[in-house]
């Protein structure tokens, strides 16, 4: 049993009361849109507090509960596709596990997609934590037709599974009472012999963490860059060469990168496990939802839905909002209305010409400044927020990620550019509020230029 917890330090945490202090600290951990913050919400109520993680801008949101008169405090941290960072979500979640010192994680699962949920259950049973498995979106799940033998995943595992579907508060009973008592698996697998090797050989050179020696070895020998930091903190400089050395003695002896390699070895387990406990029905209930997600992840298909999105949108923002809403403000509301009235009104109480026309002037603050900002800056962003909340809680950018993904690896070797395109979505979603926003404002301006290029006036691109 992995009780060992000293040796790290935990991060400064400002949010961090008395209350806080005292409380058992449970994880929730799991892949991305699984239903986290839903369980967090749920657990929690209305009293949380959110901050970034220390020297990041991945947020994390913390809150406290009770159960039978003992106080928990629950971690709702960023979702992952893996303990082992890809991206700085990925590594804040792994750095908690590693820096904080957790009782217990609830590994919140998609109980509709068992592969890429257990996968990340062994990794999370890999630290030597407490685990209790929430299998959530279990509406989804049977709606597909996807049963699972919860009594055989438990006897496997060696832990609580519960069923969730946070949407309909259900199950929650279960999981809190499992989570009073969160077990450590008794599930062990092993890698290659080779791999096993090296774990034996790196384990003895790392200090007790919060989290298991092998865990943080696996960690070590798929690659790990974003451990440098714990390790020059941890470890001497000498063991780090150590380390290194083995490490790549340990990748010279695959074609494959290690972290490949283990990944690999780590889903063969998985698959094993599916075949006792995953039951399909002859006949699933294909609502419409399924039908329309199917259609939105297939490759052909997929495209042709995100062409009708596009347009949808173009629809939305370029002609609803850019469009009319903007002609009813700016020509009605502003125009026939509060310009006049303005006019009139400024004209009659101020005497000196100069202030007259910073008022009511073709470049006055009520004439354009207000005018721009709220007749045509305002129709345009709202809409565009309004339909990019849309297609973000509706769960269509996901698909959409998994469709380029089946499009692009046909044609890149294997390689997933999944995780880079989920790295990259906070540039990609920016880039697209820029975008579409400078879009629809250059598409209403009706001189034929946009000014919002670097402050010059620039004729607008035909077409
Ligand atoms: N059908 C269904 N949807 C769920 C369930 N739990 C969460 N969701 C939805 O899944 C989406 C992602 O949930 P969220 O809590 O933000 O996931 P997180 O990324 O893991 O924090 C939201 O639209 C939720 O309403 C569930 O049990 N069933
Ligand atoms: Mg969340």
């Amino acid at each position: 049993m992995q009780t060992a917890r000293q040796g790290t330090e935990m991060h400064a945490h400002n949010h961090k009361t008395d209350e806080q202090e005292k409380s058992v600290k449970v994880c929730l951990v799991g892949n991305p849109n699984v239903g986290k913050s839903a369980i967090f919400g749920l657990l929690t109520g209305r009293y949380v507090t959110v901050s970034n993680y220390p020297g990041t801008t991945v947020e994390v949101t913390r809150g406290g509960m009770t159960i039978d008169k003992g106080s928990f405090l629950i971690v709702d941290t960023p979702g992952v596709n893996s303990i082992m960072p890809m991206s700085e979500d990925e590594k804040v979640t792994r750095d908690i596990l590693l820096d904080e010192k957790a009782s217990a994680v609830i590994h919140v699962a998609d109980a509709k997609n068992m592969k890429r949920s257990l996968s990340l259950t062994l990794q999370i049973i890999e630290t030597g934590l407490p685990v209790v498995l929430d299998l959530n979106m279990k509406d989804e799940a049977h709606s597909r037709g996807i049963g699972i033998n919860e009594a055989e995943l438990r006897k496997i595992l060696g832990i609580d599974t519960v069923s969730t579907i946070a949407v309909e508060k259900k199950g929650l009973g279960a999981l809190k009472k499992a989570m009073t008592t969160p077990k450590i698996s008794t599930f062990n697998f092993s890698y290659d012999n080779t791999i096993e090797e090296y774990i034996k050989k790196i384990e003895p050179l790392l200090p007790d963490a919060n989290i298991s020696k092998r865990s943080i070895s696996l960690m070590l020998l798929s690659g790990d860059e974003t451990l440098k930091n714990w390790l020059h903190k941890n470890i001497s400089p000498e063991n780090i060469r150590i380390i290194e050395s083995l490490r790549n003695n340990a990748a010279a002896l695959y074609p494959m990168p290690l972290s490949y390699v283990i990944n690999r070895q780590r889903l063969a387990v998985v698959d094993n496990m599916l075949l006792k406990i995953l039951t399909k029905s002859e006949s699933p209930a294909r609502g419409f939802s399924v039908i329309l997600s199917e259609a939105a992840t297939h490759p052909l298909m997929g495209f042709v839905y995100l062409l009708l999105v596009l347009y949808g949108l173009y629809l939305f923002v370029g002609k609803l909002g850019a469009g009319v809403l903007v002609d009813l403000i700016e020509d009605g509301v502003f125009g026939q209305y509060l310009n006049p009235w303005a006019e009139k009104i400024v004209t009659a109480v101020v005497p000196v010409k100069f202030i007259q026309e910073l008022i009511i002037g073709p470049y006055g603050v009520i004439t354009m400044a207000l005018t721009y900002a709220i007749a045509i800056i305002l129709p345009i962003t709202a809409t565009f927020f309004i339909a990019f909340a849309i297609l973000e809680d509706s769960g269509y950018l996901p698909r959409l990620a998994a469709m380029l993904n089946k499009i692009f690896t046909t044609y890149c070797a294997g390689h997933s550019v999944f995780d880079t395109a989920r790295r990259n979505l906070r540039h990609v979603r920016q880039t697209a509020y820029g975008g579409i926003y400078c879009v629809a404002v250059s598409n209403k301006r009706r001189d034929n230029t946009c000014r919002f290029s670097r402050g010059k006036n620039h004729p607008r691109p035909k077409g």
